[in-house]
């Protein structure tokens, strides 16, 4: 390779070399609260020390084989706080890649709080957010992508999601990057011998080429890009708003699709006030419904604030169900929903779905020439199909239903930067300029692409990942 390449190029391969100066940090990794079992957690090179201060049993940790849990006692001087199993898992070979001690002790919140108490008199650090997995990171033991599948696996809340997630912790996005990042490396290499050996001018054929390669590093860039969307209906859910005039049955709808009684139903108009959320699993894409306060003109200042809210949570739907009461006439819901959702966000049908509700009773005849849905929330008649009408409306879109690589809005990001960069390149080799131009773009591309999955120094970049991790973790 190229020398004035290799010598710029950061791998991550070059960062498996231990970081010598961290301290030993400490937490408890279970979630607050009782259980049956709480983890404590101490990575660093005096993990094992610590744990020889806090412990009693038959050996000392520090003697312990590695991965093989002991029980004992734990405790505070002469005082014996609980019965715990402890276990030690040598450097490298631990989730840190570091020494790391994991104490299982009782579940309870105080016994827990005195077990890291200990912990920590005895010279541990309490750890600060996500601290764990960013020196697994700082380790070697997973890139950046990797990292962030730990958070998305912790917060699957569909099957869909969940499967992406463990992907990408096996490495398959960061595979895919490096695959690109990879192509750049090597097209650098080719500019810059351009420039290093002038006299050797590029010849027509080889500009060719190089923007051929430029043209597939694209393609897989722009690949990747293509996932954004699915990637943020996996991590956030669909947000679907459940909109219309007060007692079209918006809360009835609500509970249907949840399955239990979740909002108050009632004939009287103005019921519900706030808009009321929760997530669906709907064929494994998470969804975010929300029923909302009814729309009409109100004088009571509560059910107001209530519309208002309304408004602007049509503001970020993804789809809005538009739910009427198709017993009763056109114009006492275009007075109401059809005039404020105009004036809300511009009317855009893809966005909506109508909904003619109490199809039980018998319609009004102003909407028989409507082809919307009907639906009734008492009989259930039409939900089923329903469904599937919702789906078509976001999958055809953007969702795939086989899981694949999903990435997430900081990838997006870097990779839009990438793209941005590298068709500048693109263009300098169409006009023939000088290479130098070409490996400025080129070297923009690679920081970009190299971001996504980390590389030495991003300080800013490593603490707004670890910053989204909870304590523990
Ligand atoms: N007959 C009939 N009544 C319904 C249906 N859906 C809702 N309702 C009734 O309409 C009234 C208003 O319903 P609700 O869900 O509170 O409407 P919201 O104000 O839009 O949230 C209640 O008395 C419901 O029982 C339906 O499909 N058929
Ligand atoms: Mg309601």
């Amino acid at each position: 390779m190229h020398r004035s390449v290799e010598g710029s190029v950061e791998r991550r391969e070059d960062l498996t070399a231990p970081a010598a100066d961290l301290d030993t940090i400490a937490a408890i990794s279970s979630p607050a609260g009782e259980g049956a079992i709480a983890l404590i957690r101490i990575s660093g090179p005096d993990a094992p020390v610590i744990a020889d201060h806090v412990y009693r049993g038959k050996h000392r940790p520090s003697d312990f084989q590695t991965h093989v849990q002991h029980f004992g006692e734990l405790v505070d001087g002469e005082r014996v706080i609980d019965q715990v199993m402890l276990s030690v898992h040598r450097a490298p070979h631990s989730y840190t890649g570091e020494n790391l001690v994991e104490i299982s002790c009782h579940g309870g919140i105080l016994v827990t709080a005195r077990v890291l108490e200990v912990c920590l008199r005895a010279g541990a650090r309490a750890a600060r957010p996500g601290e764990f997995s960013e020196r697994a990171y700082l380790h070697g033991k997973m890139d950046l992508t990797q990292a962030e599948a730990v958070i998305d696996l912790i917060r699957a809340q569909t099957d869909l999601a969940l499967r992406a997630a463990t992907e990408q912790l096996q490495g398959r996005l960061a595979d895919q990057v490096k695959r690109i990042r990879d192509g750049l490396v090597d097209l650098l290499a080719h500019v810059e011998a351009a420039i290093d050996f002038p006299e050797e001018d590029i010849a027509p054929d080889d500009t060719e080429r190089l923007r051929t390669r430029a043209e597939e590093i694209r393609a897989g860039m722009t690949a990747l890009l293509a996932t954004a969307e699915h990637g943020r209906i996996l991590r956030e859910g669909v947000r679907i708003v459940i909109y219309g005039a007060t007692n079209a049955g918006k809360s009835s709808l609500l509970n249907r699709l949840l399955g239990y009684d979740r909002a108050i139903v009632s004939p009287i108009p103005g019921t519900t006030r706030d808009t009321i959320e929760e997530v669906i699993n709907m064929r494994g894409i998470p969804v975010r419904l929300l029923d909302t306060a009814g729309v009409r003109d109100s004088s009571d200042e509560l059910e107001r604030a209530g519309i208002t809210r309304t408004e602007k949570s049509l503001e970020t739907a993804d789809l809005i169900l538009h739910v009427i009461d198709a017993s009763a006439s056109r114009s006492s819901v275009r007075r109401s929903t059809f005039d404020v959702q105009r004036s809300t966000f511009a009317s855009d049908p893809a966005r909506e779905i109508l909904l003619l509700n109490k199809s039980d009773l018998p319609e009004h005849p102003d909407w028989r020439e409507s082809e919307a849905l009907r639906i009734s929330c008492v009989t259930e008649t039409g939900l089923d199909g329903f469904e599937d009408a919702i789906l078509e409306r976001i999958a055809g879109q953007h969702v795939q239903s086989e899981s694949s690589v999903a990435i997430n809005a900081r990838h997006r990001d870097c990779l839009r930067r990438a793209l941005e960069a590298c068709d500048r390149a693109n263009a300098t080799f169409t006009a023939n300029y000088s290479p130098e131009y070409a490996a400025l773009d080129l070297r923009a591309a690679l920081g970009a692409v190299t971001e996504i999955i980390g590389s030495a120094g991003d300080d800013a970049i490593l603490d707004s990942v670890f910053a989204q991790f909870c304590i523990g973790k």
